[in-house]
């Protein structure tokens, strides 16, 4: 069944990248870098596209739509700069704590208000839709921001295959918390499990996906593995790492950043330079493996996308 928001969030325009902002050979050139590094297997050259498929960390992805040109963070800066407060809350402790995330076996539970509820495996979900490259703009409310090829697909796929009721109006997410594999649970830092949610449209609109992996591999264990939110016009926090649950619900629900400061970090926290965070400006960001601040750009640049679904909002209001 159809829901109300659907038609309004399908009714926008969108930008589509132009030719030369789709970079296949960005693909390509990444799945040819990672065989290269196959140490030893001399053969690896001569099966270009069935390799892949031996190594269950390579992902097949298209270019997918809503692609920024912009130049790319390094596969090292995304990895050795994270915010993942289950594995520690210093930038580099999710690098060098999240080896005890277990990303196999994983299951994540769609439910609440749905004609179809369903338990989906973590491999059911990879076969869900063809994956796509998404390369997006992420800007932490902290006042950084990187630029990450993201593969992955559309929450409104896996959201439209349960059948949403007319009442499901938000999309509640939880993560994994489980202290033997997560040693920052011990501290109190947030109510654990973290949880985020969405308004319905919000999780239907196009550009909201579900990461699987990036550049061209499962994602790493300290980006969220084995299957993340990217949220790309709202603050990274958004971005709930590591899920096991989707409910979709009447009411709008409880959020882990809201819970724990709710001045701080409100329900929509869309990407927003004039609505300063109380203890600092929002108004410019740190590209990271940069030098100079940028200014903070409206919806994190993807305004022309995802105004329409603020229209007659007060946004001080709902920050
Ligand atoms: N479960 C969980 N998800 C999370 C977080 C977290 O601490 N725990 N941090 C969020 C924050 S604040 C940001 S900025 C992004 C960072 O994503 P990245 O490390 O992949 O760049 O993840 C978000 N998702
Ligand atoms: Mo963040």
């Amino acid at each position: 069944m159809p829901i109300a928001c659907e038609e309004r969030t399908m009714a926008l325009r969108y930008d589509l990248p132009t030719a030369s902002e789709i970079t296949p050979e960005t693909v390509y050139l990444e799945r040819r870098r990672w065989m290269q590094g196959l140490a030893g297997l001399a053969l690896a050259p001569l099966l270009p596209e069935a390799t892949g498929a031996t190594n269950p960390s390579a992902l097949a992805a298209r270019p997918g739509r809503f692609s920024t040109s912009e130049t790319r963070n390094s596969l090292e800066q995304i990895t050795g700069y994270n915010n993942y407060y289950e594995f520690g809350t210093d930038k580099d402790e999710p690098a060098r704590n999240a080896h005890t995330l277990r990303p196999r076996p994983w299951a994540v539970i769609v439910e609440g208000e749905c004609e179809a509820p369903r338990t989906y495996d973590i491999d059911t979900l990879l076969k869900l839709a063809p994956l796509e490259e998404r390369v997006y703009r992420l800007r932490c409310v902290e006042g950084w921001s990187m630029v990450i090829p993201w593969v992955g697909f559309e929450l409104g796929t896996l959201l439209r295959q349960v059948k949403p009721t007319s009442r499901a109006k938000y999309v509640a997410f939880t993560t994994l918390a489980d202290p033997k594999q997560m040693p920052g649970l011990a501290s109190g830092v947030l109510d654990w499990p973290y949880t985020e949610g969405l308004r319905i449209d919000e999780a239907m609109h196009p550009l909201t996906l579900l990461a699987v992996g990036l550049y061209g591999k499962a994602l790493p264990n300290q980006n969220g593995a084995p299957i993340r939110l990217v949220v790309p016009w709202k603050y990274g926090f958004k971005s709930a790492k590591s899920i096991v649950r989707i409910r979709l619900t009447e009411q709008q629900p409880a959020t882990a950043w809201n819970k724990a400061a709710p001045q701080e970090y409100g329900f929509y926290s869309n990407v927003n330079p004039e609505v300063d965070h109380p203890r600092w400006s929002q108004g410019s960001e740190r590209r990271i493996g940069e030098l100079l601040r940028r200014k903070t750009v409206l919806f994190n640049g993807y305004g022309e996308q995802v105004a329409g679904l603020y229209r007659g909002m007060d946004l001080r209001r709902f920050y």
